[in-house]
């Protein structure tokens, strides 16, 4: 049967040595120890006192009436909240918190209607490995348990499928330990969302708590099999790739040092951007095949046999569609998968050596081993890097655009203006692939997109949850038109706070995206043109500054102003797509049209035929 992502989850979190517990046991033990919470609380103050042990610098969401104690409490403790104005965006918020610090984010919301709207979030969470903690406040339940209580849903119910656990407190006395687990099963193995249920009664409730710390989360390293793929990584005759992901976002030092030794290239997946300096000689980008960079494909194999990568070492890393374009990378002779999670390991490609171990912890290994697997200077392989990316680079600067901006001269403007350690949060739009390739990324946790669920609106609050504890920071938006109108509101948030993330919204008044993948199939596009904004209202309305770009000649002054600007910003980029080539597009469309059945096929062309001589193609 095949396991679904909660279950690989689950897998990791088990074999981390933590077991899920439905009901959390209460804790007793030392007194007085550090890190222990002690002493005669309420429930919503040991939520409280609990947060604060474990670092948490900020609590997304939106208070009601099963969690307003809870929010009381956190005010009185002095623990910093941000109100927001949709649960969708306490999700993101968190994550974008999450992926910023590289610490689990927290979030609080209501039972019913709160969890309703937080899924989407919790779920781009889940299947982006991003560790959070929700804490919803659930009805009465047990003895003060009524019928038809507002907000009666099944909380637990509809939490599990998008997290990796839900523990549900049933007695004032689990509350912390309950948070306590949550922590740290968000981040053992493979990191992602888990939920505490608290029906809102127990925050009332007062208990003597004594509760430890909880065991640090660890990955168990596998011994025999770092043995064998030290055995294939010492043989000299394979030229060795490294593909690495967000598993290797905290080892940046260690990765540059594993490729100098091997000389190896490196590619990144998308959420992996960042991990290892695109600036450097053996940097080839993102992904490796025709979906990805032309540079990749021209090392990692495709284009260029002498390139042919005949060994790839794959770390903290999925091998998911949105990165490898629809499974389109080749096919590499050997594979080295190493995963903190041993359900991800050859899942999608077939592996000669699995290695469950954290990246950190396998890279280290590896140093040790330094003598026997140095590499002679490959100088041949750095011009063909290095030429193979001034091509891209040509490529990229093209301009398009025949009125309004070109995304990729923004793309690259964008970049030119943004300090190296600046964040910036790439929404779902077709420029996300633009940006993917030519966005160049030299510091780990600056640049986010949200890859393998693809949530529309996702960069807004990802971006205001990340400014909200890092002041200081320039962060950018990318965000099409259609996902700005997903959570604009959120875009108000900013204006109260004064947080100062530069918005710029890539106006085409289309689903653009979906017309280029519409078009490729129906020679037409349905339900896909937007409405005209009127966005310096919008500005206006949500209290933050307004700037429009309208020609890509304007794209440099116009950044420096946004960016310049004390405050948050909304900034209008009026997009001219025209036919810009997006790699990832024309290779998932190729590799999706292989894959048709004689009959697909048939049909496909035969509507492809009949539009074709249409006079007039209706569109939307
Ligand atoms: C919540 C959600 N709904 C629908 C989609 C499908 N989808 C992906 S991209 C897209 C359009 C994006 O349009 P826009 O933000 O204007 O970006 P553009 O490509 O035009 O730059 C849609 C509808 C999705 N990924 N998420
Ligand atoms: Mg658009």
């Amino acid at each position: 049967m095949e396991m679904d992502r909660r279950t690989l989850l689950h897998g990791a979190a088990a074999v981390g040595g933590l077991l899920l517990a439905s009901r959390v046991p209460a804790q007793a033990g030392v007194r007085r120890a550090p890190g222990w919470i002690e002493g005669k609380l309420t429930g919503a103050m040991a939520v409280v006192e609990t947060l604060v042990e474990e670092g948490c610098d900020c609590v997304y969401g939106i208070p009601g009436a099963q969690e307003n104690e809870l929010w009381d409490a956190m005010k009185t403790r002095g623990l910093p909240y941000l109100l927001c104005t949709h649960e969708f965006s306490a999700a993101v918020m968190a994550d974008g918190y999450a992926r910023a610090t590289g610490k689990p984010g927290v979030l609080a919301v209501v039972p019913g209607p709160g969890v309703t709207n937080s899924l989407t979030g919790l779920g781009e969470a889940l299947v982006d490995s991003i560790p959070l903690v929700a804490i919803v406040g659930d009805i009465a339940q047990g003895e003060k348990f009524r019928p038809f209580q507002v907000h009666c849903l099944d909380q637990v119910a509809l939490l599990k499928p998008v997290t990796k656990g839900v523990f549900h407190v049933e007695e004032v006395g689990q509350v912390a330990a309950a948070i306590r687990q949550a922590f740290t099963l968000a981040m053992s193995g493979e990191p992602g969302p888990v939920a505490v249920v608290i029906p809102y009664t127990l925050l009332t409730e007062s208990h003597d708590f004594h509760t430890p710390p909880a065991e640090a989360p660890g990955v168990p390293f596998d011994a025999e099999c770092f043995r064998q793929a030290l055995m294939l990584l010492k043989e000299t005759r394979f030229k060795v790739g490294i593909y690495a992901g967000q598993g290797c976002m905290n080892y940046s030092d260690l990765l540059v040092q594993l490729a100098e030794l091997l000389q190896a290239p490196v590619a990144t997946s998308v959420s992996g951007k960042g991990c290892f300096p695109e600036c450097h000689p053996l940097s080839v980008g993102w992904g490796y095949g025709s979906h990805a960079t032309g540079a990749s494909e021209r090392v990692f194999g495709g284009l260029n046999p002498m390139g042919q990568i005949e060994l790839l070492l794959a770390i903290g890393v999925r091998f998911s569609e949105v990165s490898t374009g629809y499974y389109n990378m080749p096919k590499i002779k050997h594979v080295i998968q190493v995963d903190a999670n041993p359900c991800n390991i050859g899942k999608v490609v077939k592996v000669d050596v699995g290695v469950q171990a954290d990246a950190g912890a396998f890279m280290s290994k590896c140093l040790e081993f330094c003598g026997a697997l140095k590499r002679e200077r490959d100088e041949k392989l750095l011009e063909r890097i290095h030429s193979a990316k001034a091509d891209d680079l040509r490529r990229h600067q093209k301009i398009e655009a025949l009125c309004g901006a070109d995304p990729m001269a923004f793309i690259l403007a964008l970049r030119r203006n943004l300090p190296c350690d600046g964040m910036v949060f790439v929404d779902v739009t077709i420029s996300e692939h633009l940006a993917a390739e030519a966005f160049e990324v030299t510091k780990p946790r600056t640049y986010f997109n949200p890859t393998d669920n693809q949530a529309m609106g996702w960069s807004i609050p990802a971006a205001i949850g990340a400014q909200k504890v890092m002041p200081g920071r320039p962060t950018a938006v990318i965000i099409g038109d259609g996902c700005f109108l997903m959570s604009a509101m959120e875009v108000s948030t900013a204006g109260r706070e004064n947080l100062p993330v530069k918005f710029f919204v890539l106006d085409d008044q289309a689903y653009h995206y979906m017309q280029r993948l519409q078009k490729a199939a129906y020679l037409r596009t349905t339900a896909t043109i937007l409405a005209r904004l009127d966005y310096s209202a919008l500005a206006q309305g949500f209290g933050v500054g307004y700037f429009e770009i309208d020609a890509t000649s304007k794209l440099d002054d116009g950044i420096q102003k946004v960016l310049e600007y004390p405050g948050p910003v909304l900034c209008r980029v009026i997009t001219d797509y025209r036919d810009r080539k997006v790699r990832w597009i024309d290779a998932v469309a190729r590799r999706y049209t292989r894959e048709m059945t004689p009959a697909q096929t048939t049909r496909f062309l035969a509507r492809i035929g009949s539009r074709a001589i249409q006079f007039q193609r209706a569109n939307d």
